[in-house]
């Protein structure tokens, strides 16, 4: 068929000059309209960075690589509850972190969706997962890296733990990007203080010691017992499975609450095993009240608690993990 005879494309065609579905090329948007529409599609705050901004330097390519046509990211966050978060019942902890997760990519879509109603193009990386996990080596199997367009944003910075911290919010936000294929008026820009108040109670709480008093991050202590039922510690079990001679060896290495909980992630959705880093930070102006008032009734009610949990810890066998798993935690299991 020829295409100029295709229905679709002869009513194109018939219709006014500009009213294709895509905006010209160098239009801009009204950088507090955009920032609307992400509150009013449900984001507690909001901002705006262009695509050229040098701290995207380390994520420019990728994003463009993907989506060449992106101008600007629109940056949000959305608030989780606290007290789910921070108690030991990690069941509770993980309906939380799965409830704003969903709700983070809900959002993300609708602000899409109404741009791409106003001809503008427009895409929603996930809030976590999926990601592209078949990814070319060498880049980074997330689309986005939320964080520091968060920081560019304006939401905040990220604490010793490594989480971004909103000033009002505390840790208890996740973040969503959305790209956007127009530059906008006005852009925002970092804070000019960082809400991290140095406590250091996510390093005291870690089972793992993955946040180092520095600073530093310890990706491999954090990834191998946090994400025990995520993907590398997926294809552990997958090989315990498989390496097992009969039952009796499989009961051996992965015991009856380890494989309740496995299925439990593979049904309900994949369940984080702490994440007490966030749990016991007790910045941001909404969060901080408390912890001033009485800073050892936080650490009676919040911080003990999970540091005197017993529950399995997933460590990489004679890693650093192990060690500080072993020496500081004497109600949890270590398993290497
Ligand atoms: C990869 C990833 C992880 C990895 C690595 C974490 C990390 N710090 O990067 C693992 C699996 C460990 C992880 C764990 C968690 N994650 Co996560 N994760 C991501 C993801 C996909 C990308 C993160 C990223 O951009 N990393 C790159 C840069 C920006 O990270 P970074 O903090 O600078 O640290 C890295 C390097 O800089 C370096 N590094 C760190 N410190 C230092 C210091 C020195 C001196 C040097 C040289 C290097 C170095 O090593 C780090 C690890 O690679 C995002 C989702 C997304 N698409 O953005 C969520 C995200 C960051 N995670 C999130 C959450 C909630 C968590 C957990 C709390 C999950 C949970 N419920 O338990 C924990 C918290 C762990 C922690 N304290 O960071 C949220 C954070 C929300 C917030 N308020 O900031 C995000 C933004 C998801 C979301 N959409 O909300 N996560
Ligand atoms: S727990 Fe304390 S040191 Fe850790 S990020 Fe929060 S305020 Fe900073």
């Amino acid at each position: 068929m020829n295409l100029d005879d295709h229905p679709t494309v002869r009513r194109l065609s018939r219709q006014a000059e500009g009213a294709a579905d895509q905006q010209p090329a160098g239009t801009i948007l009204d950088g507090v309209w955009l920032r609307r529409l992400a509150l009013d599609c449900g984001a507690d705050d909001a901002g705006l960075v262009e695509i050229a901004r040098p701290a995207l330097d380390l994520q420019r390519d990728e994003i463009l690589r993907n989506y060449p046509w992106t101008r600007s990211l629109l940056g949000f966050v959305l608030r989780m509850a606290r007290e789910p978060v921070r108690g030991a019942p990690r069941s509770v902890a993980n309906l939380e972190f799965h409830r704003a997760g969903h709700e983070v990519d809900e959002i993300s879509a609708a602000i899409v969706a109404k741009l791409e109603a106003h001809g503008v193009r427009a895409v929603n990386p996930s809030m976590g997962f999926p990601m592209e996990m078949n990814q070319t080596p060498g880049y980074a199997i997330w689309v986005v890296s939320h964080k520091p367009v968060a920081v560019e944003a304006g939401l905040g910075h990220m604490g010793i733990h490594r989480n971004l911290i909103h000033p009002q919010f505390g840790n208890f936000v996740l973040l969503g990007t959305v790209l956007i294929g127009c530059e906008a008026s006005e852009y925002d820009h970092p804070i000019d203080y960082n809400p991290c108040l140095e406590c250091k109670l996510c390093v005291a709480a870690c089972p793992v010691g993955a946040i180092g008093s520095n600073g530093s991050f310890n990706f491999s202590s954090c990834f191998t017992h946090n994400y025990r039922e995520f993907l590398g510690g997926f294809t552990d079990w997958v090989e315990q499975v498989a390496d097992a001679r009969n039952a009796i060896d499989y009961r051996r290495r992965i015991n009856e609450p380890e494989t309740a909980s496995m299925w439990q992630s593979l049904t309900y959705g994949a369940n984080y095993k702490s994440a007490y880093c966030m749990a016991v930070c007790p910045a941001g102006e909404d969060v901080i009240g408390p912890y001033l008032h009485d800073k050892q009734q936080h650490l009676r009610e919040v911080v003990r608690p999970l540091q005197e949990r017993a529950e399995p810890v997933y460590v990489v066998a004679g890693s650093d993990a192990e060690a500080v798993a072993r020496r500081k935690f004497k109600n949890k299991t270590v398993k290497p």
